[in-house]
């Protein structure tokens, strides 16, 4: 346990927070390095559920959805963006320069036009091809669960990029930034930009994210559960392990179902956990930078 601390979803991520972990040892704010951490992500093709390169809808259109939080007041959000390739920015903009805290699809873009931001193709020429191929299986729009064997490579596509961050001064934010689950229904919104979905941050408690089957972690408000528990006396560990468990009890679960959370706790204790094996996250303290498996795996 030790702040400043910086950790985030998937083996991916390892080189990305290890760059930014000196900025919030530095001078850096906890929001700028959580934003950078996930616009890194979406401009890298080779995430294929998180911004450009991030895998179309059933149609073959590619929308984008994110968050950020640094504590319940001050939370901002975009669904289903369609012309902008960092989401997260968006989000920030949301946060800062509105008084609300979510915008959605088309209107948003516009948002983000009318901030300078650049109106880009969103869809990569490999996610288009990926999307040609899967139109002739015609399986259906659910991915196989996720093997994340260490190397940043991903065996699936559920890779969405949750960051949380404490800096030198103590302040704490997160950053959700995903395409969303593959092959989707148009006009589909997961948990990441979902406030208490796929991100909660609470100054006094602690704070959260999520990866993996969006629809099972909104139907729990997973993360807000998690740093509610933690509010209440429960370790990271715990937390995540007894909302993993009620997301067992409500779903009925099949073999593809996948989940995974990192939580941390405003004095820099932190834990992951996931539904079943196959998912990994990176830490960047003081002591260490490393790749970790979760210490919960509810179903191993
Ligand atoms: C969602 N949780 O939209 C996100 C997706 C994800 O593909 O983790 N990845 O449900």
């Amino acid at each position: 346990m030790s702040t400043p601390l910086l950790i985030s979803t998937w083996s991916f991520s390892l080189p990305i927070i290890e760059v930014e972990f000196p900025k919030l040892a530095a001078a850096g704010t906890a929001l700028d390095v959580v934003e950078r951490c996930a616009r890194v992500a979406e401009l890298d093709e080779s995430i294929d559920s998180v911004g450009f390169g991030g895998l179309p809808d059933r149609e073959g259109r590619c929308t984008f959805d994110a968050a950020v939080m640094t504590s319940p007041p001050e939370s901002g959000a975009v669904c289903g963006i369609e012309r902008h390739r960092h989401p997260v920015s968006v989000a920030r903009l949301v946060m800062e320069q509105t008084e609300h805290s979510m915008l959605v699809g088309s209107l948003a873009d516009d948002f983000a036009d009318e901030h300078g931001l650049p109106s880009q193709t969103i869809l990569s020429e490999s996610a288009k091809l990926k999307w040609e191929a899967w139109k002739q299986t015609n399986t259906p729009p659910i991915p196989p669960p996720l093997l994340d064997d260490g190397t940043g490579e991903l065996f699936g596509s559920h890779d969405t990029i949750g960051t949380l961050a404490i800096d030198a001064g103590g302040a704490m934010a997160g950053s959700c930034s995903s395409s969303g689950m593959a092959w989707k229904v148009p006009g589909r919104v997961g948990d990441s930009p979902i406030i208490g979905h796929g991100l909660y941050v609470d100054p006094l408690r602690g704070a959260a994210t999520g990866t993996g089957h969006g629809e099972l972690i909104s139907g729990i408000c997973g993360s807000f559960l998690i740093v509610e528990l933690m509010g209440r006396g429960a370790s990271p560990e715990d937390a995540i392990h007894d909302t993993l468990a009620r997301l067992a009890e409500c779903w009925p679960l099949k073999k593809e179902h996948q989940v995974a959370f990192v939580a941390i706790t405003p004095e820099g204790k932190y834990a992951a956990g996931s539904l079943r094996p196959g998912f990994k996250y990176a830490v960047c303290d003081v002591n260490q930078q490393v790749v970790l498996d979760p210490t919960v795996v509810l179903h191993s």
